[in-house]
């Protein structure tokens, strides 16, 4: 990638909130994951969507991570290195981690996001939470969502508001009980392989599953290293060995460079 892909890349996520990175994986790597998660035996998705959970609502755990090298490969991706690297600075951790599973006809939860106006925690008092400039991208919390089947508008999959991480208003009611016909939700195109960055401050979600294929996304989620969103932490697979930078994601949170060290070779805190 040369650097006025990665200008273009910068532009459309923080005018976005999301992006999309085509076919990073090819058919091999995504049938072999595929295989890896068969392997499983996983109960059907109409009994769980969410599968090999890690931190988040689930418990301190390795998750997927243990099922392959293969899944501990997309830590630290170099696809998706400079766009975190852009939203989270040089030192950042993975706070949780979980795939989805979906049959036709299933539905995820609601459209939401995890700061900003429409966020649960918007009404905390100064003080208890960390501020953002206004009309700024919110950052410290950045997801890439790794897709082994195809989705898009017509099936499903991820959906969002684009740009709504930086709307100073609370999602209209309208919006909340009947997404699918607000004119301003998208489900952006993300055949098998491909890669979606989403900024967890865009208002985003899950839109109905309506293909006859099954769904299949492996999403990790990262924070700046001092901030921490789960209560519980993703715990380093037992038995696959995991590379140093690897090891590093999976740092307790703390204050970057003085505890945390860059994970980059090249920025101004590498230690000397
Ligand atoms: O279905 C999706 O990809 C969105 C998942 C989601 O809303 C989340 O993890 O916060």
């Amino acid at each position: 990638m040369d650097a006025s892909d990665q200008e273009l890349q910068q532009y459309l996520f923080d005018l976005q909130g999301y992006l999309v990175i085509p076919n990073v994986l090819g058919a091999a790597e995504v049938a072999e994951l595929n295989r890896l998660i068969d392997a499983q035996r996983l109960p059907s998705p109409r009994e769980k969507i969410r599968f090999g959970s890690a931190a988040g609502v689930h418990g301190p755990d390795h998750g997927f991570l243990n099922w392959g090298e293969p899944f501990c490969r997309l830590l630290d991706h170099e696809a998706i290195l400079p766009i975190l690297r852009l939203r989270l600075g040089d030192c950042f951790r993975l706070d949780r981690l979980y795939g989805i599973r979906m049959h036709k006809g299933q539905t995820m939860g609601a459209m939401h996001a995890d700061y900003g106006a429409s966020a649960r925690n918007a009404f905390t008092k100064p003080g208890e939470r960390f501020h953002f400039a206004p009309n700024g991208i919110y950052e410290g919390f950045t997801v890439v969502a790794w897709n082994l089947t195809d989705c898009g508008p017509a099936s499903g999959g991820f959906w969002c508001i684009p740009g709504s991480h930086k709307s100073h208003f609370k999602l209209p009611r309208q919006i909340h009980e009947a997404p699918e016909r607000a004119s301003c939700v998208v489900i952006p195109d993300v055949p098998a392989g491909s890669v979606v960055l989403f900024s967890e401050a865009v208002m985003h979600g899950t839109a109905p599953w309506r293909a006859d294929h099954e769904r299949r996304t492996l999403l990790y989620k990262y924070c700046v290293s001092q901030m921490a969103w789960s209560r519980a932490r993703v715990l380093p697979p037992p038995d696959v060995p995991l590379t140093p930078r690897q090891q590093a994601l999976l740092t307790e949170p703390a204050d970057p460079h003085t505890f945390v060290p860059s994970l980059f070779s090249d920025g101004p805190g590498v230690e000397r």
